[in-house]
């Protein structure tokens, strides 16, 4: 495959490195379709990314708000008429199905309208003075250059929940998508500069960990939004603390869905293939830990593992599969390791635990919908996230013990309660610790003008989407404006002793 968009993009010009080194990307569903070599960005490619934002801060900062939203919106027209170009070659570079990556682009041109309708809202506050003739207000400003470090599993959502914000209110990027969705990155630029985006307002730099270290370690770069690992996010939180950066982190999560005994059933299974094994498993928010009431674990366990069993695994972008690959063979390997770990602590495999093979599956990195019982809250198995279609399993008896075993855990992403109790729901509602918590629904499913986030190792208190994202991209100015023609000194000449 020799047209896919395998540059870099700084200033306006598609570029190769300056060292010409390359990364190969390969379909995850079939290894030998590849995609393209792809950019191993250097220190030098990023100084020019960098300066080309900088550059184009100077304008792009100055422009109204509104003006600024149109572009988003045509950006958004676009995407809305690329939406299966686009999808395909997601689907053909990541792996999740057809269906699953549309929704994806959805979600960014959600999002692209959301932010362009927000350009005509960036509101400052006026607050009264404790003197008289005295007017105090605060406005909004933007930050400057934002270096953008994105996940493949949502290859345009992910990365636009970023930068859709970020330029809304005037700051300028630099986007370095995963190594493991670079041209889907690409594509997403190209719908910029097809909207007539001006240079440098966004450039792209491809390549690994070191590319994004360069970025993160950049001078001139003054806000970082992340989403990926927990071990990076806490190396660039690292950096960006060093350099008083500001920075978003979106990491890890294991995220518990609760089901009492007196929950729909039927809703919950539903609720469970779509949460657990939905994107092969391979969501921030993917339910991977059931919790259930031992009055209905046994039921539900039989009919997930029959359902389970019939999902149609494959190619994304054949019509009939419901569940891709995962990413590389080393998220295989990673697999593999924790089904060991499970059996070794004493875990029951219920369904899977194997590389899924087959008929038009031995190219690929394929494995199976795997459900693991017999798990106890203390296990690996119950606490680390695995990335991968596997469902972990835990019996409770009460709805305390259901939160306090949701809750033993490092992370605090998403999580769900399945229950008909109304009272039982809003105390839930408190007592899981976690950024967002769904009632009668998967984990899954953010929609793009709500707050996204984690609490505890998941996050550092930041959400994306909805209306915070816009404070983390804008800095705070507060004004005072005296008309009263004569020095006053707060807190002193307004204050008798
Ligand atoms: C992620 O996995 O990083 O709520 C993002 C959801 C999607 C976004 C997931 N809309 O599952």
């Amino acid at each position: 495959m020799s047209d896919a968009l395998t540059q870099n993009y700084i200033d306006g010009i598609w570029q190769d490195s300056a060292s010409g080194s390359t990364f190969k990307d390969i379909n995850p569903a079939v290894n030998s379709d590849v995609i393209g070599q792809f950019p191993e960005s250097g220190v030098e490619d990023v100084d020019d990314a960098v300066r080309a934002a900088r550059k184009a801060f100077q304008t792009w900062g100055k422009m109204p708000a509104p003006a600024r939203g149109d572009f988003l919106r045509r950006i958004g027209d676009i995407m809305t008429e690329r939406k299966s170009e686009l999808a395909f070659q997601m689907t053909r570079e990541m792996g999740k199905p057809f269906f699953e990556t549309k929704g994806d682009v959805q979600e960014a041109i959600d999002t692209a309208y959301y932010a362009a309708s927000e350009t005509r809202r960036l509101f400052g506050h006026t607050v009264p003075s404790e003197m008289p003739d005295k007017f105090n207000m605060s406005i909004r400003r933007p930050i400057g250059v934002c270096g953008v470090i994105s996940a493949w599993n949502f290859p345009v959502a992910v990365p636009t929940w970023k930068m859709f914000p970020a330029l809304a209110c005037g700051n300028t990027v630099v986007f370095k998508p995963s190594e493991d969705a670079p041209h889907s990155g690409a594509l997403l630029v190209k719908v910029f500069e097809d909207a007539g985006l001006p240079a440098g307002v966004v450039n792209l730099v491809q390549g690994s960990g070191n590319t994004g270290r360069a970025l993160v370690e950049h001078p001139d770069v003054n806000a970082v939004s992340f989403t990926g690992s927990t071990e990076t996010g806490s190396k660039i939180g690292e950096a960006c603390g060093r350099m008083h950066k500001r920075f978003s982190l979106e990491m890890g999560g294991k995220n518990p869905m609760i089901v009492l005994a007196d929950a729909d059933l039927d809703l919950v299974l539903d609720g469970l293939l779509w949460g657990a094994f939905g994107t092969t498993g391979q969501r921030c928010t993917a339910t991977s830990r059931l919790i259930v009431h031992e009055d209905v674990h046994d039921d539900l366990v039989s009919r997930l593992k029959e359902a389970a069993s019939n999902i149609k695994i494959g190619y994304g972008n054949e019509e009939e599969t419901e569940m891709g690959p995962v990413i590389r063979a080393a998220a295989l390997e990673k697999i593999q390791g924790y089904i060991t770990i499970g059996k070794d602590e004493g875990a029951t495999i219920a369904l899977g635990g194997k590389r899924a093979e087959g008929e038009g599956l031995e190219d690929g990195f394929f494995f199976q919908p795997t459900i693991m019982t017999n798990v106890t809250p203390n296990m690996r198995v119950a606490k680390e996230e695995i990335f991968g279609p596997v469902l972990v399993v835990l019996k409770i008896s009460s709805y305390e013990e259901a939160v306090s075993v949701a809750n033993n855990i490092e992370y605090g992403l998403s999580s769900a309660i399945y229950t008909n109790d109304i009272a039982t729901a809003f105390k839930a509602m408190h007592d899981i610790e976690a950024g967002i918590t769904y009632v009668n629904g998967p984990t899954i499913g953010a929609e793009a003008h709500m707050p996204f986030g984690g609490v505890k190792g998941t996050g550092n208190g930041h959400r994306e989407g909805g209306w915070e994202v816009f404070d983390f991209y804008t800095e705070t100015k507060t004004i005072y404006v005296d008309y009263s023609g004569k020095l006053q000194k707060a807190q002193i000449d307004n204050v008798d002793d």
